[in-house]
């Protein structure tokens, strides 16, 4: 019996899928097909698959072709495969010509003609397309016009800016249509990113959702916790997406780290200590008391998220030592308890220090190093250090893809969409935010 196998991903399943899967069948007796997980193509740079690794079996499931399918996980698993399953040839599309030589030393390799005209890119491209209007015109709308070329069915249109000049300039960087008012922006575009002075969020989130339009919102949403309440509810009764731009909720590691430890991996977690500090020009925005900088309004949504996430966020009280200089918190210390764990968070601008994550549990506990918001890399340890495991994963680029994806998906998706950054937690955000505002429980360092 000659043994074939071959691999892909099959989003969209086509035509061009299932021809190659019938060129391969007809090369032997026995059609192993390998279907990649969402994680490996995650970690190959695959970043738009529309389908599941589920739903992609079942479509390859029903061609009745493939006599056996097994899922692919990592980069080297062909060579396994082959031995494994004591194949005989190893069959692929012909864009890959070349590029699987290496396993000639296992098996025979056959390229397949690839079927021209069709591709699973393209027909993701068919897709309606999100068209993204931006208010703010800051560094990190220039770093979000370049991250969301990587990401399939959206398109920025046009930028605002109250500022005219500026606004200009970065539209002719990026070739953009300027809008002369946020409602003129409103009418270039079908979801707006927010990404305007902290203090500007609420009114434009409403003013772009009454408009109609999905909105993602830069960190911190608003300040205070009614206003996080109403927008939701505007969201919500006009099936909006509003979504907060938290760029380290939507990463593949954070999420899988959080997945870990609620599984129980280091037991019943007591504390976590998160750190999360820029040192920033005295001249910076950010640092302005009167647009509401200051390293609490600034960075407190980073730590605050594995906190609540773990935690919960019915927490019994919370603390805060600040230092100050010229009206903003240059340094802010938090601490926060529930019934059963404890919490202490750093933010900073005007004063730096490491910027991990550590989770403590009863069995063990996870380090995440600096910079941890932007999670690459873990570890969990345990007091037999040959229990010790270590985690990575893609981070690529600025990390602003993934929530610019989620975003463009939760537009899409038309109806149910699961929010890797669930609203109570947000609602959280800004309650711990507006206390910090107002004084409560804050202590004052000379
Ligand atoms: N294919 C084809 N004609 C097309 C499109 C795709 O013959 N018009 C072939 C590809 O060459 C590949 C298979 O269909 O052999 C699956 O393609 P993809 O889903 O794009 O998966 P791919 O990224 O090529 O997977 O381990 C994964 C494999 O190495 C490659």
């Amino acid at each position: 019996m000659t043994k074939v196998i071959t691999y892909g991903t099959f989003d969209l399943f086509h035509e061009g899928h299932y021809n190659l899967l019938k060129r391969a069948k007809a090369l032997g007796d026995w059609l192993i097909v390998g279907v990649t997980t969402d994680n490996f193509d995650l970690q190959r740079g695959k970043l738009n698959t529309c389908n599941n690794v589920m739903e992609r079996i079942e479509a390859v499931k029903a061609t009745g072709l493939a006599d056996q399918i097994i899922i692919e996980e990592y980069r080297g698993q062909k060579i396994d495969d082959i031995h494994k399953y004591g194949v005989d040839i190893f069959a692929i599309g012909s864009d890959w010509t070349g590029y699987f030589d290496y396993l000639k030393e296992f098996c025979q390799v056959v390229y397949l003609p690839r079927t021209e005209g069709i591709s699973s890119t393209q027909l993701r491209d068919e897709r309606p397309t999100v068209e993204i209007g931006i208010i703010g015109t800051g560094s990190i709308a220039r770093r979000f016009v370049k991250e969301a070329t990587f990401v399939a069915s959206n398109a920025v249109t046009a930028a605002y800016n109250p500022d005219k000049k500026e606004c200009k300039a970065f539209c002719e960087e990026f070739g953009l249509k300027p809008a002369a008012s946020s409602e003129a922006l409103f009418g270039k575009c079908n979801a707006v990113y927010i990404a305007s002075p902290h203090y500007t969020h609420y009114e434009y989130a409403k003013a772009a959702m009454e408009a109609g339009k999905h909105v993602l919102c830069e960190t911190p949403l608003v300040l205070k916790e009614a206003e996080a309440k109403e927008l939701f509810n505007i969201a919500k009764a006009n099936h909006l997406v509003l979504m907060m731009a938290h760029k380290t909720a939507y990463c593949p590691a954070f999420g899988h780290l959080i997945t870990l430890l609620q599984s129980g991996a280091i037991g019943e977690i007591v504390d976590i200590k998160a750190a999360a500090t820029t040192l920033t020009d005295e001249k910076d925005a950010k640092m302005d008391s009167e647009r509401f900088g200051g390293s609490m309004n600034e960075n407190g949504c980073f730590p605050l998220l594995p906190i609540f996430r773990l935690l919960g966020t019915d927490y019994k009280k919370c603390y805060f030592v600040s230092k100050y200089k010229d009206g903003v918190d240059i340094y802010t210390k938090g601490i926060i308890f529930t019934d059963s764990a404890s919490a202490t968070f750093e933010v900073g601008l005007g004063a730096k220090t490491e910027g991990s994550l550590v989770v403590s549990g009863t069995k063990g506990y996870a380090y995440v190093p600096a910079p941890w918001w932007k999670t690459s890399y873990f570890e969990l340890r345990y007091e037999d250090q040959n229990q010790n495991k270590k985690y990575f994963y893609p981070f690529d680029g600025e990390g602003l893809r993934y929530e610019i994806k989620e975003f463009v998906s939760a537009i899409l998706a038309n109806g149910y969409f699961y929010s890797k950054l669930p609203v109570k937690e947000i609602l959280a955000m800004s309650r711990i935010q507006e206390d910090f505002i107002n004084g409560k429980k804050v202590r004052i360092l000379k």
